[in-house]
């Protein structure tokens, strides 16, 4: 790394301290920035990188409420306003017994450059708690974000910040929270929340959108090698909103998946995972993935061990952060791994990201790869904006072509930057400038 840029890492680490997840996703970043500060001397006089790693706002407060046998709980919730230079905040809200700062920091980060590169107005945030969904009642997760609410309201706002889901915040969150947002303001305010409810102001192909997006941008690498989905065998991890539309995409564009998982185990289903059975347990009955294995012929159910064990020729993480290490990756491209496209946000270490790059792999890091999802929020905010609602198809086909966007001007970047196919180097680099030129210009804040 260039010896400037690692003197502002290690004071970006010494002031963080403890927070391992954002560390990851600065080094990353840094690593692939020496030859952008070569060629932008005014970067490095504007302290452009200094101010990036130091978010705007960041806002931790207790959200208190009671569960359904009366007893009184405390959580943290958290909303990190990282950068607004191309827009008002914007990115979900994790809720996940694992959440902390450093968590919401690392998505914080990594959201910034995502946001950039979709061409799209928005800035870069994150929020959540570490409120564990998992056994509650509707009635104790509404009572839990109607207090979350009750706090964020004061922070958020069209203009501002908007927040959307991310890991256990789907449709159903995003109700309860923008219900509690309308009845403290006194405003519809649609443009607050992204992922709404379609007759309320939500956008079609929003649910989709992320594992569509992924697997658009999964398909354009492909088609750099002369190959596409038709007739590979995939791998996907996780089993919610983002791994089940992957499946969902890959298999309508020819690919056999043979695998998902949960954080208990995974299935392997060597005929191709039923999409309609898996949304039935998993969104419908809210189940878990081993309830799969008896309602199908012919499925093993693995509890525990890893999903990466089951063979590929195309690996979608779609999970959580640090989800695939070095040893599987290895394992992977052993056996025949092509490609790789992140669903999830940093879902393989940098061990693992270092093995595919060098073994030559199609690798598509999360903040290009999953960039769908935000994407189609934007899009959510543009229909809100203009009191319109657009059709699944016209909504499908500009997610498509902002992904096919995306792709290209990775691809571009890397090219530029003497590194062919490195789509690591040109997402970082694509973001990083957009950023970086709008926060110059607009002086030192
Ligand atoms: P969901 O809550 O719908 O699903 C999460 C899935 O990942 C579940 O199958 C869950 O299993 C599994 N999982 C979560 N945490 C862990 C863990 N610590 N260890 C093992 N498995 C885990 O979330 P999403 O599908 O929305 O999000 C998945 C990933 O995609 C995240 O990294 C998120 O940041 C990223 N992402 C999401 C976007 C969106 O629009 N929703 C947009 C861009 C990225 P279990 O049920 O057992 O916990
Ligand atoms: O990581 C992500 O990009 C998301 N969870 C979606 C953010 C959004 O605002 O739609």
């Amino acid at each position: 790394m260039d010896a400037r840029l690692e003197a502002i890492r290690d004071t970006v680490l010494a002031r963080n301290p403890g927070e391992r997840e954002f560390h990851q996703a600065v080094i990353e970043v840094f690593e692939s920035l020496g030859p952008v500060h070569d060629r932008h001397p005014e970067f490095l006089e504007g302290a452009v990188l200094e101010r990036l790693c130091e978010p705007e706002r960041q806002i931790i407060f207790r959200v208190p409420w009671t569960d359904d046998a009366g007893s009184f709980q405390i959580n943290r919730g958290f909303r990190v306003e990282f950068n607004s230079a191309l827009g008002p905040y914007k990115g979900g809200l994790r809720f996940h017994p694992s959440v902390n700062l450093g968590i919401i920091k690392f998505l914080g980060f990594e959201q910034i450059f995502k946001n950039a590169l979709t061409g799209m107005p928005i800035g870069g945030g994150k929020g959540g708690s570490d409120f564990d969904p998992r056994g509650r009642s509707d009635a104790e997760i509404m009572r839990f974000c109607q207090s979350f609410m009750t706090e964020l309201y004061r922070h958020i706002g069209e203009y501002t910040d908007v927040p959307a889901g991310d890991i256990g915040v789907g449709g159903r969150e995003i109700g309860y929270l923008f219900g509690q947002y309308k009845r403290i303001t006194n405003r519809y305010e649609s443009g607050v929340l992204t992922g709404k409810g379609i007759s309320w102001g939500g956008s079609l192909v929003r649910p989709e959108a992320t594992g569509y997006g992924t697997v658009i941008f999964a398909e354009e690498m492909l088609k750099t090698r002369g190959q596409s989905f038709d007739g590979q065998r995939v791998v996907v991890s996780g089993s919610g909103n983002v791994a089940i539309n992957a499946i969902a995409k890959a298999q309508a564009l020819g690919a056999t998946v043979v695998a998902c998982s949960d954080s208990s185990g995974y299935i392997v289903d060597e005929a191709g995972i039923d999409v309609a059975l898996l949304r039935q347990i998993k969104e419908v009955e809210r189940g878990r993935l081993k309830d799969y294995e008896a309602r199908r012929s012919a499925v093993s159910y693995v509890e525990g061990g890893s999903v990466w064990d089951v063979d590929a020729t195309v690996a979608l993480p779609c999970a959580t952060q640090n989800e695939l290490g070095g040893d599987a990756a290895a394992r992977l491209v052993r056996n025949g791994l092509l490609a790789v496209g992140e669903g999830a946000n940093m879902p393989s270490t940098r061990d693992a990201v270092a093995v595919f790059q060098e073994a030559g792999i199609l690798f598509g890091p999360g903040k290009a790869a999953n960039a769908g999802g935000v994407t189609t929020s934007a899009l959510e905010m543009q229909q809100n904006a203009s009191r319109d609602s657009w059709s699944f198809a016209h909504t499908e086909e500009r997610l498509t072509e902002i992904m096919v966007g995306i792709h290209a001007r990775c691809a571009a970047t890397a090219d530029e930057y003497g590194d062919p196919g490195n789509y690591v180097l040109g997402a970082n680099i694509g973001g990083f400038v957009k950023v970086a030129d709008a926060m110059l210009a607009q002086g030192l804040i």
